[in-house]
């Protein structure tokens, strides 16, 4: 087993799945028009719906059958008290609807987005991301060393070196509603605005909005208080068609900290993160089994 995951590309895990994301996006796309039963998590805007929970069960049952000993990080699974625990073993780290609030309004950006991984790479690239933007039928794949692809095309990032002024830049509100999160993401985009910046956006799921910078369309991409799930994936996207990922503070990326940059290039990002603030957010793998669905309510959108 040891030999096997010190000679495997992977190659044959990204094919797998990447036919199993496109065939269970099936049951998302059916679902999309439909009305929901919302469940709420960490807070009044943090949503799952059944579509979630039974995307998440199928996407593992199907990589659990076919790679009996690879380890999961799955959104859902976590929401209802596993572990965020990375080990050397090949893991898959799974968001089974990402935008999960644009899915119960019917805004049409919601992926799948699954990153593999192995020896417990926090900071390092993955081995292999797919995000799939369902309802645009755009499928965005990146494998370690061998580039980032949109539908079987090459992808780049815009390649602009300094001139912030001409910069469009992501980001994501996020679910926090708390009083410091609001006022630290509200006076960030004020400060990007009023450099000023060409644009800020926000496409309301972290994987699209990310794979935004990889395809050059926007240059900058900037979140505080998302998980892992949301950006693995993506990360290598961006990193794969030649941009790059840091934390907000400057330091290496490191998908557990729930702060990320990913930029067109280092002076980009650097740029970034000297305008933006972060609020504090407790780590996804500290404290290793936390339970944060309270079963707040249940509402129909
Ligand atoms: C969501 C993101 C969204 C972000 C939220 C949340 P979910 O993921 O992708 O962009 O702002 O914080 O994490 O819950 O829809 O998978």
């Amino acid at each position: 087993h040891l030999f096997s995951i010190i000679m495997s590309d992977w190659t044959e895990c990204l094919k797998f799945g990447i036919n199993l994301t496109k065939q269970t996006s099936e049951i998302i796309l059916n679902a999309f028009k439909q009305q929901k039963q919302v469940h709420l998590k960490s807070s009044q805007a943090d949503l799952v719906t059944e579509t979630d929970l039974r995307v998440e069960t199928i996407l593992k049952s199907a990589i659990r059958d076919k790679y009996p000993v690879h380890r999961f990080i799955g959104e859902e699974s976590v929401a209802a008290g596993e572990c965020v625990e990375l080990t050397d073993s090949p893991t898959w780290i799974i968001d089974p609807i990402d935008g999960t609030a644009n899915f119960v309004h019917r805004f049409p950006f919601v992926a799948i987005s699954i990153a593999f991984t192995v020896n417990k790479q926090v900071k390092a690239p993955m081995e292999f991301g797919i995000v799939y933007s369902c309802v645009e039928d755009k499928l965005f794949y990146a494998q370690k060393g061998r580039g980032a692809f949109l539908n079987g095309e090459p992808l780049n990032a815009s390649g602009q070196e300094v001139d912030i002024s001409r910069c469009v830049v992501v980001t994501e509100i996020g679910a926090e509603r708390d009083d410091l999160a609001l006022s630290t993401m509200t006076s960030n985009i004020f400060r990007l605005l009023r450099i000023p910046v060409h644009g800020v956006r926000a496409l309301g799921t972290a994987a699209v909005d990310m794979c935004q910078v990889a395809t050059g369309g926007a240059d900058a991409y900037y979140h505080i208080g998302m998980h892992c799930w949301d950006i693995a994936a993506s990360s290598i996207i961006v990193q794969e068609a030649g941009g790059v990922v840091m934390d907000t503070d400057g330091s290496p990326f490191d998908m557990m900290s729930r702060r990320v940059i990913a930029a067109s290039s280092t002076a980009v990002a650097n740029r970034i993160s000297q305008v933006i603030q972060a609020f504090p957010c407790r780590r996804d793998d500290e404290d290793q089994c936390r339970c944060i669905c309270g079963g707040k309510g249940v509402n129909s959108v």
